[in-house]
C-alpha cells in the first residue's frame, strides 16, 4: 500500500505511510499542531493503539485500512457531527462502489454490512479561542481481515462478506475522492444539505424502533432521522420527539 497515486486534488497530496503505528489519529494531531497542510494523509498497515470514541479501542490488525486526514475547515465547533457524517457517507459509498456490498450507516459513526460493523469514524477537533484549529478525520475499515481474529460479536470485514480480498488501494482512492467531493462544497459554502441528503439515503435506522444509549441512560423509540445539526430525532412512546446530540444507536 506504500505508494498510492491518489485521484483527489487536495486530500492525500501528501502521504505518510507506516507499517506500524500507535494511532494514525494521534500522529495526525501532532503533525497538524506543527503546521502540516490540509489534506495530509497518514496511513498505516497496523495500529497498536487504535482509538474509538470515548476512550474505546479500535482493533487494527494487518489487512485493514487505517487512515487519518488533516482538515482545516473554517467552521463552528458544533459542526463536528457533520464531518463525522460526511466521512460515514463517503466510506459507505466507497465500499459500495468497490464491492457492491450494501453498506449502510448507523448514527453517529458506524458503517454496517448485514447489520455488523465493518467500519468506524473518529473525528477529532482542536479548538483555539473558539475557532477550530484543525480537524482530524480518522477512518478504520475491516478490509482484508478474517473477522474471527477480532473476537467481536457484531463485526464483519469486506473479505468475509465478499469471500475474497479486495484491492485496498482502489478503496482508499475512491474514499478520498468521495470525501473531497463532499468536503470542498461544505468548506466553501458552509452548506451541508448535500451531506444530510446522502446520509438519509444510507441511514439503516430510519423509521425503525431503536434503542439509543445517551449520556444519561438508554432511550427506546422510533428513529425519525437526523436534524440539520447532526442530532438524531427519536419519537418516544409518549409522542414526544427527543433530539439527541450525543450517544449511539445500540440496537
Ligand atoms: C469507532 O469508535 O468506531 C471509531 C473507530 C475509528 C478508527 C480509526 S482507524 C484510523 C484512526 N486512528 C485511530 O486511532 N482511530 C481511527 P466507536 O464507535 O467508539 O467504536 C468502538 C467499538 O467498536 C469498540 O468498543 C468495539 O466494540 C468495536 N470495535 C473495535 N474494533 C473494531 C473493529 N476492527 N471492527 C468492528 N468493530 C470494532
Amino acid at each position: 500500500m506504500k505508494s498510492i497515486s491518489v485521484k483527489s486534488q487536495i486530500l492525500g497530496r501528501s502521504v505518510r505511510y507506516f507499517k506500524e503505528i500507535a494511532s494514525t489519529n494521534d500522529l495526525a494531531c501532532r503533525m497538524a499542531r506543527v503546521g502540516y497542510e490540509e489534506g495530509t494523509l497518514i496511513i498505516a498497515e497496523h495500529q497498536t493503539a487504535g482509538k474509538g470514541r470515548l476512550g474505546r479501542s479500535w482493533l487494527s490488525p494487518e489487512g485493514g485500512v487505517y487512515l487519518s486526514l488533516i482538515l482545516r475547515p473554517m467552521i463552528e465547533p458544533d459542526s463536528m457531527p457533520i464531518l463525522t457524517m460526511l466521512a460515514g457517507v463517503a466510506t459507505a459509498k466507497a465500499i459500495r462502489r468497490i464491492t457492491n456490498l450494501e453498506a449502510v450507516l448507523k448514527w453517529p459513526n458506524d458503517i454496517l454490512i448485514n447489520n455488523k460493523k465493518v467500519s468506524g469514524i473518529l473525528a477529532e477537533m482542536e479548538v483555539e479561542a473558539g475557532i477550530p484549529h484543525f480537524v482530524i478525520l480518522g477512518i478504520g475499515i475491516n478490509a482484508n481481515i478474517e473477522t474471527g481474529i477480532l473476537r467481536l460479536k457484531n463485526a464483519t470485514s469486506l473479505m468475509d462478506e465478499m469471500g475474497e480480498g479486495i484491492d485496498r488501494r482502489e478503496l482508499i482512492k475512491e474514499l478520498l475522492v468521495g470525501i473531497e467531493d463532499l468536503y470542498l462544497p461544505f468548506k466553501e459554502h458552509h452548506d451541508h444539505s448535500h451531506i444530510l441528503r446522502e446520509w438519509e439515503g444510507l441511514d439503516s435506522t430510519f423509521g425503525r424502533m431503536v434503542k439509543v444509549k445517551t449520556l444519561t441512560g438508554v432511550l427506546e423509540g422510533k428513529a425519525e432521522g437526523i436534524d440539520k445539526d447532526g442530532a438524531m430525532r427519536i419519537l418516544l412512546p409518549n409522542g414526544e420527539i427527543k433530539r439527541l446530540k450525543a450517544g449511539e444507536v445500540i440496537s
